[in-house]
C-alpha cells in the first residue's frame, strides 16, 4: 500500500499544464508528455482537476457527463495511456469528483427542466417566499443570490456556485447511488485516489434566511454529512486499501474534520481546510485589500496541527491550488528574495504533519499574473466580482488592485516550461495569457541548477520519504508570539526535528532557549547557516535541524 503519510501529491490543472496539439489548451497528452518531469520531482500522486465533458463555465467544475472526457482535453484512450505511463513510473492518479453540483447541461438537469419528476428530485427545487422572492437570501459563492428562477415551474433551483452549477439533492438515495456508480467506474480504470470537491456542502440543512451571514451555516458540515461519507466509503473506495481520498472542506470546523479524516472514521484519508488562507481576508470577505495577518496564520496552522494530531486525524497541507493566488506573491517576496522566500515557504509546509500538496508551477516559484485589464481575466468568479465591486462604488482602479491579489486566475496561467515563445506551453494562442516573467522563471532553467527552487522541493519530498519523523512525528508549536519567526518541533521515537523559518525580508533574532549544539542542519536555503542557541536568521532564512 502506498503510505500516504510519506507521499506527496502534485496537482495538475490540465488546461494550463502543457498543450500538445497547439489549440492553446493544455490536454491529457500534455500530462503524459511531462511525466518524466513529474517523476524527477519525486511525487507519488498526481491529482488531476476535472477533465470530464463540461461547458467549462467553471473550467470543468461544471460537469455535464462524469463518464466521458471533454474533447478539449482528449479521449478515453489518452486517459488510459496516461494511466499506464504513470503506473510505469510508480505514479498514481487522483481524480476530482465534483459531486455537490452538476452543470445545468447535464442530462439529469435537462430532464428535470423538461418536467420529469424523477430528475427534478435529483436537484433542489423550491417555491419562492412570495412572487419574485427566492426561497432564502443565501448568496452564491460567485456572487448574487444562490437561487435561480424557473418560470415553467414557478420554482427556483439552488446553485451555491455559478448559475450553471445546480446543487444535487443528496437526501435522495438515487443521487447517492449515481455517485457511487461514478466512483466505481473510475476505480475500474485503475484510479487510486479521489479528491472530493466541496464535499462538506452536500448535506443541506434547514432552508432559512441567514441574517448573520451568506447562508453557509445552513449547509456547511450539514446534518447527514458524516452518514453520506461513511456510506460512500463503504460502498466504493473503502473496498480498496490502496485508494487515498481527500475532501475539500469549505468553511469547515475542526471538530468535523476529526471525523472526516479520523483514522478510524471510515470517511476520508484527509482534508483540505482553508482557514489559514483567509488571513488576508476581512472575516469571510475575500474581495478586499488587507495585509496578511502573520500571527493569525501561525495560530491557525498550529491549532490544526496540534488538534488533528491529538485526535488522530490527518491533514492535507498546502499553500497553493487552482483557486488560490501564488504563495510567493502572497506571503513571500517576488523581487530580491524570490528564491529564498519560495524555498522557505516550501519548507514550512513540507515538514508539517500531513500530506503535502504541490500545485503545478509552485515548484519553480511561479508568481501572480498581475493582469491589468479585465479582458485578461477568464474566471467567472473574477468577472462577477469585478462588476459587483464597482456596483458597490469602487473605482475600476481599486477593483483591479483587488483582483490582482485575489483572482483565481493568478494560479491558472500556463506553466512556464522554457524561455521560448509562450513559455513553451503551446505553439498556438494560450487560452489565458502567459506571465511575462517566463523568460527567467521557467522549468528549463531550474532542473539542472542545484540551488533552484525546484531542487529544494525535490529535497523536501525525499526528506519525507527518508525520515519517519517528518511523516509520523508529533507536532509542537514554537516561538508562538514571535513577530517574524515561524517555528515548530516534531518528535518521533527519540528523535527531534526543529523547523525554523524567518517569514520576513529582514534579519531577526530568536532566543531558542534550547541547546542546539547536538543538532545537525539537514536543510537550509542559504549556503551556510550559523546554528547558535540565540539564532540570527537572515531574510527568509529557513533551517531544518535534527537530533
Ligand atoms: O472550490 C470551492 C470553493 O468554495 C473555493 O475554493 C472557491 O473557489 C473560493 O472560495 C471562492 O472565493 C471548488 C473548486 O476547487 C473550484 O475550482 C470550483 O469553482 C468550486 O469548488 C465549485 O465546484
Ligand atoms: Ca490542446
Amino acid at each position: 500500500m502506498a503510505d500516504f503519510k510519506k507521499s506527496t501529491v502534485y496537482q495538475i490543472y490540465p488546461k494550463s499544464f502543457y498543450d500538445t496539439n497547439d489549440d492553446g489548451i493544455g490536454d491529457l497528452k500534455g500530462v503524459t508528455a511531462k511525466l518524466d518531469y513529474i517523476k524527477d520531482l519525486g511525487v507519488d500522486y498526481i491529482w488531476l482537476t476535472p477533465f470530464f465533458v463540461s461547458p467549462q463555465n467553471d473550467n470543468g467544475y461544471d460537469v455535464e457527463d462524469y463518464y466521458h472526457i471533454d474533447k478539449r482535453y482528449g479521449t478515453m484512450q489518452d486517459f488510459e495511456e496516461l494511466a499506464q505511463e504513470a503506473q510505469k513510473r510508480g505514479i498514481r492518479l487522483m481524480l476530482d469528483m465534483v459531486f455537490n453540483h452538476t452543470s445545468t447541461k447535464h442530462q439529469w438537469f435537462q430532464k428535470a427542466l423538461s418536467g420529469d419528476e424523477k430528475y427534478k428530485n435529483y436537484y433542489i427545487f423550491k417555491k419562492g417566499k412570495k412572487a419574485g422572492v427566492p426561497p432564502t437570501n443565501w448568496e452564491s459563492k460567485f456572487g448574487g443570490n444562490a437561487w435561480e428562477y424557473v418560470e415553467k415551474f414557478d420554482e427556483y433551483y439552488l446553485h451555491l456556485f455559478d448559475v450553471t452549477q445546480a446543487d444535487l439533492n443528496w437526501d435522495n438515495e438515487e443521487v447517492r447511488k449515481e455517485m457511487q456508480k461514478i466512483i466505481k467506474f473510475w476505480m475500474k480504470k485503475g484510479v487510486k485516489g479521489f479528491r472530493f470537491d466541496v464535499v462538506n456542502l452536500i448535506s443541506k440543512g434547514a432552508f432559512e434566511d441567514d441574517y448573520q451571514g451568506d447562508g453557509r451555516r445552513f449547509y456547511t458540515d450539514g446534518p447527514n454529512i458524516h452518514r453520506y461519507l461513511k456510506e460512500l466509503h463503504e460502498t466504493t473506495f473503502g473496498t480498496d486499501a490502496e485508494i487515498i481520498t481527500v475532501g475539500e472542506m469549505s468553511s469547515t470546523s475542526i471538530e468535523n474534520c476529526y471525523e472526516y479524516a479520523g483514522e478510524k472514521s471510515n470517511e476520508l484519508s484527509m482534508v483540505f481546510s482553508f482557514h489559514h488562507l483567509k488571513v488576508d481576508f476581512m472575516g469571510n470577505e475575500k474581495w478586499v485589500m488587507v495585509p496578511f495577518d502573520f500571527q493569525k496564520l501561525k495560530h491557525i496552522i498550529f491549532q490544526w496541527q496540534t488538534k488533528m494530531c491529538q485526535h488522530n486525524a490527518w491533514n492535507a497541507v498546502f499553500w497553493c491550488n487552482h483557486d488560490q493566488p501564488r504563495v510567493v506573491s502572497r506571503f513571500g517576496n517576488t523581487e530580491k528574495y524570490w528564491k529564498e522566500s519560495a524555498k522557505m515557504l516550501a519548507t514550512v509546509i513540507h515538514c508539517l504533519r500531513g500530506t503535502p500538496y504541490i500545485y503545478q508551477g509552485e515548484e519553480i516559484g511561479m508568481t501572480n499574473a498581475n493582469f491589468t485589464h479585465i479582458s485578461q481575466y477568464k474566471d467567472v468568479e473574477s468577472l462577477n466580482h469585478f462588476k459587483i465591486l464597482q456596483q458597490k462604488g469602487l473605482s475600476a482602479e481599486n477593483a483591479y488592485s483587488i483582483l490582482q491579489i485575489h483572482s483565481r486566475d493568478n494560479s491558472r496561467t500556463p506553466i512556464q516550461w522554457t524561455a521560448e515563445k509562450n513559455a513553451g506551453f503551446t505553439k498556438g494562442t494560450p487560452w489565458i495569457e502567459v506571465i511575462k516573467n517566463y523568460t527567467h522563471i521557467n522549468v528549463e532553467s531550474q532542473i539542472n541548477d542545484e540551488n533552484s527552487i525546484f531542487n529544494h522541493y525535490k529535497k523536501l519530498i525525499q526528506l519525507r520519504k527518508e525520515n519517519n519523523i517528518i511523516a509520523y512525528g508529533d507536532f509542537e508549536a514554537l516561538a508562538e508570539n514571535h513577530s517574524a519567526i515561524f517555528a515548530y518541533k516534531r518528535t518521533y521515537q527519540g528523535e527531534t526535528l526543529l523547523v525554523i523559518n524567518n517569514f520576513y525580508g529582514y534579519e531577526v533574532t530568536w532566543d531558542t532557549e534550547m541547546n542546539l549544539s547536538q543538532y545537525q542542519c539537514i536543510l537550509s536555503n542559504y549556503a551556510e547557516s550559523k546554528i547558535e542557541n540565540i539564532l540570527t536568521l537572515r531574510p527568509y532564512e529557513s533551517i531544518v535541524l535534527k537530533k
